[in-house]
């Protein structure tokens, strides 16, 4: 006789509750497990299910579980799943679920930066196309919550550590937009977390690469159908760069498509998102107008490059997405040529093992000072203070503080923090918008006083 699944949800944040209620409304078995006797989710869960069996404190692994469904806060290795291994338990991950029933075409988007602006872009242009998406994933809905017969196709976003417990997903295609090294607490090394990045190739029928980044690159013995990317001129059918009279162009190989100063969004990072997102809507059956459309309207998600405000011919930028040390480098070159000053630029947070020692040169040509918060403040002074000026700051208002009596005529200010929130902030988002409602009423008033 076959034993009667019984599946062990390891976690209850986001992910945790949407395999919860995925799972009870399949009439499934199940047991939910945490380390924290108060997981983020628990009040919610309970108010959809009154009786869940639920152990918290402390992982418990009991012995009639027969499936494990992971949450991605937590490494496959992590010694609380010991036993797991030793009992030969199958391990996966929400995406798995989602994989061994989803009917329609899936669209997946990975890589260190630019996942959440590609993932939404494709959104955009499917529904510009007529078509219903379902957008989510490591981006705002977990993906089993976005399970729903009427839509067309669904745009996953999924991060290294989904991409570890999935197995049989079958995307209609795929990309690695860039692999630079983030989650160095997590990962062994770079190949580690790159090979994890390499599972969405897995079954994947068409993959989108970063040609000028090899580390994207898919496994030759896949045979994987092939588009490239790039911000230099492309090749036959692929994406890149075409500069004709002085002007630069979104091409497919020689067609030009659209002036890259039309994009809304900011930076050079956007340009090669924009070609990614592209090249997967092309495969996917996107209507080319209605994504060049969207290139042209969409300004870029909040938190990313976002300009607050501009004061006494000051500009005011939030980046705190920018999270890892190659985000707050695109971002550095990216923004470049959009002031006539330079950058003040505020980094510092929790580093997650990250080496900074890439910040180094952008810092010196781009940056008047730098302002540090955080974890990591020491850190960063000890790389930085040689190569311009470097100050402290225990809060948004004295960094405030620093960066107007600093900036000079022409120059911006960016929180762009290299590093994760979790030190001082909830997470980037609460980060970002402090930081606006800072700037916003001690420089947006003063500015409107002084004018007005
Ligand atoms: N945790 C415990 N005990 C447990 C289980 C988890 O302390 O028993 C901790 C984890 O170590 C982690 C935190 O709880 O610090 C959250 O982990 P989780 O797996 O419960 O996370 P979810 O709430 O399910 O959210 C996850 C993604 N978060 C992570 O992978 C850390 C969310 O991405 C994602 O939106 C959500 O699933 C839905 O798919 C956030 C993220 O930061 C935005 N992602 C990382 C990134 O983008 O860099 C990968
Ligand atoms: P992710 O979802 O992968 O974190 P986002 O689209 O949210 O990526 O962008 C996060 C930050 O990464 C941005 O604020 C920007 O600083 C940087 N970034 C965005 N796209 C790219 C890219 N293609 N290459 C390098 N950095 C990028």
């Amino acid at each position: 006789m076959t034993q009667k699944p019984h599946y062990l949800i390891i976690g209850l944040g986001v992910t945790g509750l949407s395999v919860a209620s995925y799972l009870i409304e399949n009439g499934a078995q199940l047991t939910i497990t945490d380390n924290r006797l108060d997981p983020p989710q628990l009040d919610e869960l309970l108010a959809r299910y009154p009786r869940p069996e639920l152990l918290l404190g402390e992982i418990t692994i009991p012995e009639y579980i027969t499936t494990i469904i992971l949450s991605p806060g937590l490494a496959v290795d992590d010694p609380a799943l010991a036993i797991a291994h030793a009992r030969n338990i199958p391990i996966i991950g929400d995406i798995e679920l989602f994989a061994r029933v989803v009917d329609k075409p899936v669209l997946a988007v990975t890589g260190s930066n630019g996942k959440s602006t590609v993932t939404t872009l494709l959104g955009q242009m499917a529904m510009a196309s007529g078509l219903q998406a379902g957008v989510g994933g490591n981006l705002g809905v977990a993906a089993l919550d976005l399970l729903d017969a009427n839509n067309d196709c669904y745009i996953l976003e999924l991060s290294s550590f989904q991409l570890e417990t999935l197995y049989s997903l079958r995307p209609q295609v795929v990309t690695v937009l860039n692999v630079s090294p983030d989650h160095m607490d997590r990962y062994q090394d770079l190949t580690a977390y790159q090979q994890a990045k390499q599972r969405i190739y897995n079954h994947a029928q068409h993959a989108v690469i970063n040609r000028e980044d090899k580390l994207t690159f898919a496994p030759p013995e896949l045979s994987l159908s092939i588009t490239s990317f790039g911000l230099d001129q492309p090749e036959s059918n692929n994406y890149g760069v075409l500069t004709e009279s002085g002007v630069r162009w979104l091409a497919k190989g020689k067609t030009k498509l659209m002036p890259v100063s039309e994009l809304a969004m900011l930076g050079e990072h956007n340009v090669a998102n924009a070609l990614a997102a592209l090249a997967m809507g092309e495969i996917a059956g996107f209507k080319l107008d209605a994504m060049l459309a969207v290139l042209r309207e969409f300004g870029g998600l909040e938190h990313r490059c976002e300009k607050i405000l501009i004061a006494q011919n000051i500009v005011w930028v939030n980046d705190s997405k920018g999270t890892n040390v190659a985000a707050t480098v695109a971002a550095l070159q990216g923004l470049a040529n959009s002031i006539t000053g330079k950058w003040l630029i505020i980094l510092g947070g929790v580093g997650k093992n990250a080496d900074f020692t890439p910040l180094i040169k952008p810092v010196e040509q781009y940056c008047r000072a730098v302002i540090l918060i955080g974890n990591e403040r020491q850190q960063l002074w000890d790389l930085l203070h040689a190569v311009v000026p470097c100050f402290m700051a225990n809060d948004l208002t004295q960094v405030i503080d620093i960066a107007r009596q600093q900036a000079q005529n022409g120059d911006g200010v960016l929180l762009s923090p290299a590093c994760a929130s979790f030190d001082m902030f909830d997470n980037y988002v609460h980060r970002g918008n402090l930081f606006k409602q800072n700037v916003q009423q001690l420089i947006g008033k003063q500015y409107a006083t002084a004018a007005g």
